[in-house]
Order: structure tokens, then sequence, then C-alpha cells
């Protein structure tokens, strides 16, 4: 495949027939876009936003070290035996995006590097972080458009930047471990609410039982989303144990969410929360622009003079903002 240079349509069309079609350079090409906040990757967006909504959108998240990339692999290499093509994005909001990270990931999950039917891209910070959450909905929905069938999302930790990401998955699996005393931890930072199931991982250590207890404890005390109960599924990353039965809980809620209509408010509400991203940061640019002209620091002149108000300019400008072309 050519690599559309001035991004015009008819390249456009062309890259997004390459992603269409599961061109592996084609989709590695556009998700280097969105991390760069490179133009084109909108418009390449637009092409293949009507090609999206087939992929499970799993979230995996969980503590440093709590064995996310690990019960990923086993999930996928679980899923491929089953016939079922793969993505996976491993977000890492702390660290820059290096080769280093991305080779530890590829050595990891070594056995998926010849198949095709699995895409795995390490995803990292080139901006701040709203732009990572961006970027990484935009490349979910690239392996959405090729075609694969669950797509997972690893995020680190659980900070307001996870949350984010978390909001994109139809479902969120929170990964714990024994001993690591973070289950209350977690409850604290209020993650309970977005986890729709906990995987207690590393079960093979001392304090699983008293984990799973604790977690099925709290769990009593909240409701979920629908009257669905978060199961409580205990794995080994290390042996594969418990693989299948957190991919049974990973369907179970699929079937539960759309038996009960709540998969596509889930979606709806998603897409709300991003068009109303989408908007305020658009009015927020337009706004520092204007604010940069002649014309806005002679207002300001002109009030701090007395001779308006904060906010009869602030009415003014607003209007002149909605009012106007825009973009
Ligand atoms: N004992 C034990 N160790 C495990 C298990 N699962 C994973 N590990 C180990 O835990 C370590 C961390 O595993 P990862 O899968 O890299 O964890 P992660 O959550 O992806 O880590 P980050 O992406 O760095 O946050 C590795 O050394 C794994 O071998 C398990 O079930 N039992
Ligand atoms: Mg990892």
């Amino acid at each position: 495949m050519t690599e559309p240079r001035e991004g015009g349509g008819k390249d456009i069309r062309q890259w997004a027939d390459g992603i269409l079609a599961g061109n592996r350079r084609a989709i590695a090409r556009a998700i280097s876009c969105f991390e760069s906040g490179d133009p084109r990757g909108v418009k390449l967006l637009k092409s293949l936003y009507p090609h999206t909504g087939s992929a499970f959108l799993v979230g995996v998240t969980g503590a440093p070290g709590a064995g996310k990339s690990t019960l990923v692999n086993r999930l996928a290499l679980h899923l491929r035996k089953a016939g079922l093509t793969v993505g996976v994005l491993a977000v890492d909001p702390t660290s820059p995006f290096t080769g280093g990270a991305l080779l530890g990931d590829r050595v990891r999950m070594g056995r998926h590097a010849l198949d095709s039917g699995v895409f795995i891209r390490s995803m990292g910070t080139r901006g701040h972080l709203g732009g990572l959450a961006r970027a990484t909905r935009e490349a979910a929905r690239v392996l959405d458009a090729a075609g694969f069938d669950t797509i997972f999302i690893e995020t680190v930790g659980v900070g307001q930047s996870e949350i984010e990401i978390m909001h994109m998955a139809d479902s969120v699996v929170l990964v714990l471990t024994p001993g690591s005393g973070d289950a209350v931890q977690v409850f604290k930072a209020g993650i309970m609410e977005t986890a729709d199931l906990f995987v207690v991982n590393k079960a093979d250590r001392e304090g699983a039982d008293k984990l799973v207890r604790d977690i099925e404890e709290m769990l009593h005390l909240a409701k979920g989303e629908g009257g669905w109960l978060p199961p409580v599924i205990r794995t080994e990353g290390k042996t594969g144990r418990g693989t299948e039965d957190l991919w049974s809980g990973l369907k179970k809620h699929r079937t539960f969410m759309r038996e009960h209509g709540l998969w596509e408010d889930r979606r709806r509400s998603h897409l709300r929360r991003e068009v109303q991203t989408i908007i305020e940061e658009r009015l927020q640019r337009l706004l520092l622009d204007r604010m940069d002209t002649s014309a806005f620091r002679s207002d300001l002149e002109l009030v701090h003079s007395r001779g308006s108000s904060p906010h009869r300019m602030a009415r003014k400008w607003l209007s002149d903002l909605i009012g106007g072309k825009g973009e």
C-alpha cells in the first residue's frame, strides 16, 4: 500500500480500505497518527466510523504488576483457539512511548508474533493524558473497523485517566492480587462503579480466599448496573488457570447487558461523553484563538476603564463564538 502523504480524499479512502481489509501496516500507521495528533486521523475516522461497532471492547485495569498483560495474553490464546480474532492496546500513561516498552510486550506476547488474527500495540503519552485517552479510543475504532472480534484495552492503575479510558469499554475487568492490600484502596478510589468483573489474580498466593471474600462482602453493599452483580473470578496468569472462567464471565456480562437493554445504553452514554469532550475542546480552542486578537485586547481595555463590564464583554464574545463560523 502506498502511504498517503497529502491526506487528500482519495488517499484517505485508500488508507481506510486498507484498514477495512485488515492491512496491518495501514492499521499501525493510523494508530501512530492518533498518537501524534495528526489531523489526517480525524478524516480517516470519518470513513471508518460506519464500519465500527461490532467488536467487543474489554477494559482491563489494575495496579502495576497485577498480571494484566499475562491475563490478556492468556485470554488472547484462548480466543484464538476458539477462532476469534483479538486486538490488544496496552496503555501506559506513566512512561513515554518507548521501543523498550513495545519490545517488552512483544516478548511477553511472543507466541502471537506471526499470527494475523492478533494485533498488539503499546500506546504511550505523546502529550497530555486526555490526548492518550482519545488516541486509545480511536485506535480501538481502527481495530474494530479492521474486523477484530474482541479488543482488550489494558491500563495501569486507578487514576482519573484510566477511568476515562475505561469509559470506552463494553466490559471492565479489575485485576487485584492477594496480599497487596489494594482492595480497600480501590474501593476508596471509587473504581468499583466502573468494574463489571473482579479478578483475583495470583490466586496461587496466600490470601486469595480472603481477598475474594472481602470483595464479595463489599460488593453486597453496591448495586451493579441494572441488577448485575459483578462476579469475583480467581485466576492464575502464570498457569492459565481461570482463563476460561474469566472469558465466560465476560460473555455472561455481555449477554446480561444485551438482554437488559444496557448494552446500547452504555454505548450511547459513551458516545455522549465523547461528543461532549470534542465540543468542549473545540470551543476552548476557538476561544483561546480569539483571546489572542487585538480586538479582544481592546475590549478588555474598555472593561478595565469601566467603559464595559466583564459580563457584558463575555456575552458579546460568547455570541461571537457560537454564532461564528466555527470550523
Ligand atoms: N505468582 C504469580 N505471578 C503471576 C501471576 N500472573 C502473573 N504473574 C507475574 O506477575 C508479574 C507481572 O505480570 P504482568 O502481566 O506484567 O502484570 P501487569 O499488570 O501487566 O503489569 P504492568 O503492565 O507493568 O502494570 C510477572 O512477573 C508475571 O509473571 C500469577 O497468577 N501468579
Ligand atoms: Mg502490563
